[in-house]
């Protein structure tokens, strides 16, 4: 790194990245920070200081980022998500930083365990699943390319809650992720904006003549934003991600205190604050709930709030605001955005409609995350009119507008007029989101090449035929950061050994793998490291629930939330499918499979979480049952995380994306899984189709209906009782389960999930089950042979480059953002002086 280049102030030492430094800052925090000896630290307090240390590190690259943004000319991206899956921060920090080694080492030599160390952050799980997970993905990719940017989003008090299974049933309780303090935020009280909620609206002429609106609201609550640092990879940039928590407002307060009553106020605070208690564990459905609303719109209005005071900073007038920012809504959650930013605009600061139309426009793009109609959210009008009464009248406004011009352009086509419509008039009014991001954003994209094409010709195809030119699309991708230099070291290791380590920040240069294939040397030593990653794996399975499985069998993993239209269900009935061919025929040649399942159900989502119970109770027989020989083991690992993803994508040979084709907008795990030498069994659905053209048709195993046969086959009238009595083997599964053989008996208990007989099978199971069982038979046979398999597993690493984030992000500037990178020059504080620019002359900056 540049430290041994430069000369060292005094105070540098501080936050220098030698071992001697580390050391130094770590036991000094240990002291000064957690307030111990090192002889009665707990594990705990070493991780405190350690990520103490480290934050200091990033707190002096951080503050020089802000410097060199601040009057530089280009657009910064604010990313509004309502979830910021991060995962745990003090090992990617290190990697970041480059560091990690070096603080193992150091750690070893003191007798400390970095593992152990880690493994004591609470991760913070802000987030459902693929969604939250992507946009920390991009938070990596902005910081690494340079990009200047904002996360802005919700500091849930509790996060995603925590899964235990008991009784083979999913059981929930709350995630205290904030429990022993969070060492990666500062909260930034000087900052804290109001945000005003419910009431009425008053109409009347100004002084001047104009015509304005005041909003008189029922309450005002406090936001307060909380900020981490999100390093880049080997770079300066400390991006920021600004997250809100509601609190109460003082005003508020004191008035009811006057009226003397103090037990009220204290409730009504405490009502205000109820606003970022939780985060709603539902994804892909829109429950119309007053208080989701209340999140969406709070988060919203105090990150638009903060641009405009960053705007002021900048002296930039409001009319520039597009020019300055370039808003990002990662679905539909943060849409009410655009009527925010033009009540900003036209209320407060009293710029024509059609000028803050424009500035609005230019400033939102929408990304759409889903498929599922259920999915998509709307908001019943009396609610949204209660909550939000001024964006309310906006929305019409903006509705009349749109279809004013929809009457002209589709003269005498009154059914698109209602299809376009932001109000929804099927039964009970209500105000439809995705129409609102679409017509105030002047992009659109889908997040995989199937997805965006089903996006332009079913879900929001009238409004690509009004704005063909906003649609783009842009295929997700995964930071390899976080999922391959920390959680695979021993892969890492390995590739860089053979190739460099350009791959890390460049992905593409994998591909320099793909002659090592053919390596008979190599191909061992990479079975060898992915073997050790799956010793590890079983070892915590042994820890979590005590089933031992054998590393030497496939693990064949599935991972992901339990979704009906993800399909965990297809992959048990190949799991009975194998146990019935043992029970059949105890002597049958048969891979040693360990089938691995984890992920949350929706707390209100019963079939879901039927799907957990149907796993756990398959495992139970299957497991217990002498005559298996150990050949089949299935195991539900509870509480699947980000933490456990780490543990879990480096030891899969196989991995599950068996979605029904047409459902999955993209999936991340799929590349997550390609990146890690595992292949990939799965429908041509998503970003799938993208990842086997990548790999290679001999590195992916397809199977089952496409999109459009999927399509076809419903017009035409599926019927599943065919497929149940034209297959035996599919037939026999079916009756073990109604026969009640995998849950004591009660033949009914799963019937919700399927029954053929009564042409009960939404997500066509029966139609894509000889498909999958086929295609399983050639996985099997494949895995059989060690030197085939590894040289699959090599090339499916090797041509995963694509799927970086780094990739994704540089698509989102180049067509939709028009940002390139701005580097950052690091600032030093030269003892007792104040903060200097580091410059070859060492020039003080200007004042
Ligand atoms: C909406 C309203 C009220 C309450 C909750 C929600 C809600 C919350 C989360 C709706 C949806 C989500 C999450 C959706 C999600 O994770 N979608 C996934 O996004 C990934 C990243 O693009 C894709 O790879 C997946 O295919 C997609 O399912």
């Amino acid at each position: 790194m540049k430290e041994s280049v430069r000369p060292e102030h005094a105070d540098d030492t501080r936050t220098a990245l030698s071992g001697a430094s580390l050391r130094r800052a770590f036991l000094d925090h240990v002291f000064h920070t957690q307030g111990k000896l090192p002889g009665h630290a707990s594990q705990n307090d070493l991780y405190q200081a350690a990520a103490h240390t480290v934050r200091d590190r990033l707190v002096q690259r951080w503050i020089s980022t802000a410097e060199a943004y601040l009057g530089q000319p280009s657009r910064t991206v604010a990313y509004l998500s309502a979830e910021f899956l991060m995962g745990p921060h003090l090992g990617n920090n290190l990697i970041n930083l480059g560091i990690f080694d070096e603080v193992r080492e150091a750690m070893a030599a003191a007798g400390l365990d970095l593992d152990r160390i880690l493994e004591q952050e609470v991760e913070p799980g802000l987030g459902n699943g693929g969604l939250g997970r992507l946009a920390a993905c991009f938070m990596d990719s902005l910081a690494t390319l340079e990009i200047p940017a904002l996360g802005y989003g919700i500091r849930y008090e509790y996060g995603i809650f925590q899964q235990t299974i008991i009784d083979g049933m999913q059981v929930e309780s709350t995630d205290t992720w904030l429990r022993n303090g969070n060492p990666w935020e500062i909260q930034r009280s000087e900052w804290a904006v109001q945000v005003r909620l419910g009431g009425h609206t008053e109409h009347y002429t100004d002084d001047r003549g104009h015509y304005r609106v005041r909003w008189v609201p029922a309450k005002t609550v406090v936001g307060v934003p909380f900020d981490s640092p999100i390093l880049g990879y080997r770079v300066n940039t400390v991006n920021t991600l600004r997250l809100w928590r509601a609190d109460a407002t003082e005003a508020f307060d004191f008035h009811t205190f006057n009226r003397g009553d103090y037990l009220g106020a204290v409730s009504k605070k405490v009502t205000s604050e109820n606003l970022t208690k939780v985060l709603y564990p539902n994804d892909e459905t829109s429950q119309g709930k007053e208080l989701r609303l209340e999140q969406q719109y709070f988060f919203v209005a105090c990150s638009l709030q903060d641009m405009l005071r960053l705007l002021a900073v900048d002296g930039i007038p409001v009319t520039r605001f597009h020019e300055k920012f370039a808003v990002q809504l990662n679905d539909t959650h943060p849409a009410v955005g655009i009527a925010e930013l033009m009540r900003l605009l036209v209320d407060d600061h009293d710029l024509p409609w059609n000028e803050a139309w424009h500035i609005t426009q230019n400033a939102f793009a929408y990304t759409n995350h889903t498929l599922l109609p259920e999915a998509l959210e709307q908001w019943p009008l009396p609610l949204f009119a209660r909550v939000l009464p001024r964006h309310l009248e906006i929305i019409l406004e903006i509705n009349a507008r749109l279809l004013d011009e929809v009457r002209i352009r589709f003269y005498g086509d009154e059914s698109r007029l209602a299809r376009l419509s932001l109000i929804s008039e099927y039964g009970e009014k209500q105000v439809r989101m995705a129409n609102l991001a679409c017509v105030g954003s002047h992009a659109i994209n889908g997040v995989a090449e199937l997805h965006s094409r089903l996006m332009r010709e079913d879900v929001l195809k009238d409004f690509y035929e009004m704005w063909p030119e906003k649609f783009t699309s842009i295929t997700n991708g995964v930071t390899p950061r976080r999922w391959l230099a920390l959680s695979n070291p021993r892969l890492t290791r390995l590739v860089s050994e053979a190739i460099g380590d350009g791959w890390i920040s460049d992905l593409a240069q994998l591909r320099a793998l793909e002659p090592y294939a053919e390596d008979a040397g190599f191909r061992e030593q990479w079975q060898a490291a992915r073997h050790q990653n799956k010793v590890a794996l079983a070892e915590l399975v042994r820890e979590t629930t005590g089933v031992v499985v054998d590393p030497s069998s496939m693990f064949d993993v599935m991972v992901k939330r339990i979704h009906e239209y993800k399909r965990q269900h297809l992959a048990v009935l190949h799991v009975i499918a194998l146990y019935h061919r043992i029970k059949s025929d105890p002597g049958t040649e048969i891979q040693p499979r360990t089938f691995l399942f984890g992920g949350k159900a929706a707390p209100g989502y019963a079939y879901a979480k039927l799907m957990i119970r149907f796993i756990t109770s398959v495992a139970d027989v299957v497991n217990r049952d002498p005559q298996v020989r150990d050949r089949l083991k299935v195991v539900f690992l509870p509480n699947f995380n980000v933490t456990y993803g780490q543990r879990i994508y480096p030891a899969a040979d196989l991995a599950e994306q068996i979605s029904l084709a047409g459902k999955e907008a993209s999936g991340t795990g799929n590349m997550k899984f390609a990146m890690n030498g595992a292949l990939n069994i799965g429908t041509m659905d998503g970003a799938n189709i993208e990842l086997r053209e990548a790999v290679g048709n001999d590195n992916f195993f397809p199977f089952g209906l496409t999109a459009p046969e999927v399509y076809g086959l419903r017009a035409s009238g599926y019927d599943p009782a065919a497929y149940y009595h034209s297959n035996p083997q599919l037939r026999a599964v079916i009756d073990l389960v109604q026969q009640g053989f995998f849950s004591r008996g009660d033949p009914g208990l799963f019937r919700p999930l399927f029954d053929p007989q009564q042409r009960h099978d939404p997500y066509l199971l029966m139609a894509d089950f000889a498909s999958y069982i086929e295609c399983q038979e050639k996985v099997s046979q494949a895995f059989a042979e060690p030197a085939r398999w590894q040289r699959m597993s090599v090339l499916s690493c090797a041509r995963s480059g694509r799927f970086s984030s780094d990739r994704a992000i540089r698509e989102y500037c180049e067509r939709i953002w028009h940002i390139e990178p701005v580097p950052v020059r690091l600032l030093h504080r030269a003892s007792g002086a104040p903060w200097q620019v580091e410059s070859p002359a060492h020039a003080p900056r200007a004042a």
